[in-house]
């Protein structure tokens, strides 16, 4: 490589991250949701890793078919109404982290939808009430765990810290859903770790 062309592939990644730093959080974010979530390797997550793996996840850990057929359904729905759309496609297939990237100023526009951030609120909700086994409106670790478990995600003392904002020991309801919302929307390090620690 010539020293021209060195000094120019340095400048252009310098640019790169001025221009757009919250590029990196948005893309690390995603680049590992789709590979938790990518069982079969091939770098996309598609519609039966999402609809009907995960919902496989959720009846392995509430032990409940009624439960499993419920969350594949809700699963359904997200991937027609909501990933058809951020994709623009009619009938998706499949997606990579890379697609999510390279559309951000789009996606992030329709991620802010009313009636899409009311999903995630109920989103967040429903996983909250799936793992919650006790039924006290907080979970404790090993339902955090069992929450990491259906997106493939290993449990750590360190994630469970930081859902835990007040530091009470146990993670609640307001908690889960705030935290969940800031990763989907905010741009800085809030809620990064929500779907596992990011690169
Ligand atoms: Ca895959
Ligand atoms: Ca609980
Ligand atoms: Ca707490």
């Amino acid at each position: 490589m010539s020293d021209r062309v060195s000094t120019l592939a340095i400048r252009v990644e310098k640019l790169s991250n001025d221009e757009n730093p919250s590029l990196d959080m948005w893309a690390r974010k995603w680049a590992a949701f789709i590979n938790h979530m990518d069982v079969n390797g091939d770098g996309k997550m598609d519609e039966y890793e999402f609809v009907n793996m995960t919902a496989a996840r959720v009846r392995a850990i509430t032990e409940s078919a009624e439960k499993e057929e419920e969350i594949k359904v809700f699963l359904k729905e997200t991937w027609n109404k909501w990933w058809n759309g951020f994709m623009n496609a009619e009938n998706l297939k499949s997606f990579s982290a890379d697609d999510v990237i390279s559309t951000e100023a789009k996606t992030r526009a329709k991620m802010v939808d009313m009636q899409h951030l009311i999903m995630e609120v109920k989103w967040s909700h429903t996983f909250f009430e799936l793992v919650d086994t006790d039924g006290n409106d907080c979970l404790n670790k090993t339902e955090h765990a069992n929450f990491l478990k259906i997106f493939r995600v290993p449990f750590s003392s360190a994630l469970f810290s930081e859902a835990d904002t007040n530091s009470d020991g146990a993670i609640s309801k307001s908690e889960m859903i705030i935290k969940e919302l800031a990763w989907v929307i905010d741009n800085s390090g809030e809620g990064a770790d929500f779907y596992g620690k990011i690169q």
